[in-house]
């Protein structure tokens, strides 16, 4: 009955995969929580406060509407953040066998821990290949990521991580 929902990931970098589960999670709820959180198993490549950043401009440039909350999480359980706003549910994006494989477990101990359920969005086919890790090693080689990323994300890529 609860409609809050909380979006989790790395976000590092955000990309047009993201956007599009943000964009239609946004249709299912009213308020929708997109939590940044810091996944120690992760090397990052940006710090937390520049995905929070990218993140809010992306969504703002978007034709995303309805209430977007961006936050960041680096203490404790996820389920914790998301009780704590009073949200009942997680959305994730399920790309392939091996998202499930990940996210399954995950899921089922949130449902144990605190009664969270966890929502799966199959992604646009047209996004579904992106990944964070692609964007990060294309842009560590110089490459475009324009086509996988939003417009502030790319023009970040672009000139403020290579300090031009
Ligand atoms: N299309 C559709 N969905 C996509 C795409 C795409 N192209 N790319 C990414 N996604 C989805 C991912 O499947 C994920 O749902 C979300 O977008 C975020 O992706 P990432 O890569 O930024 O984030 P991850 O996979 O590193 O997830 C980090 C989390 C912190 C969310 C995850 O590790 C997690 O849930 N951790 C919590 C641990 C937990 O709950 N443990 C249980 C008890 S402590």
């Amino acid at each position: 009955n609860s409609r809050i929902a909380v979006v989790p990931g790395s976000f590092d970098p955000p990309t047009l995969g993201h956007l599009d589960v943000i964009r239609r999670a946004a249709r299912l709820y009213d308020t929708l929580h997109v939590l940044v959180v810091h996944n120690p198993g992760k090397e990052a490549m940006l710090p937390i406060a520049q995905r929070l950043s990218l993140l809010e401009q992306s969504i703002a440039d978007s034709d995303i509407d309805g209430e977007v909350v961006v936050a960041s999480w680096s203490m404790g359980l996820l389920v914790d953040y998301v009780t704590d706003v009073g949200a009942g549910v997680l959305v994730k994006g399920i790309r392939s066998q091996v998202d499930v494989a990940y996210e399954t477990p995950m899921a089922i101990v949130n449902r144990h821990l605190a009664d969270v359920e966890t929502v799966f969005l199959l992604p646009d086919p047209a996004h579904a290949l992106v990944s964070s890790s692609l964007v990060r090693q294309v842009a560590s080689l110089g490459g475009d990521v324009s086509p996988f990323v939003p417009a502030a994300v790319a023009r970040f890529l672009d000139t403020g991580a290579r300090g031009i």
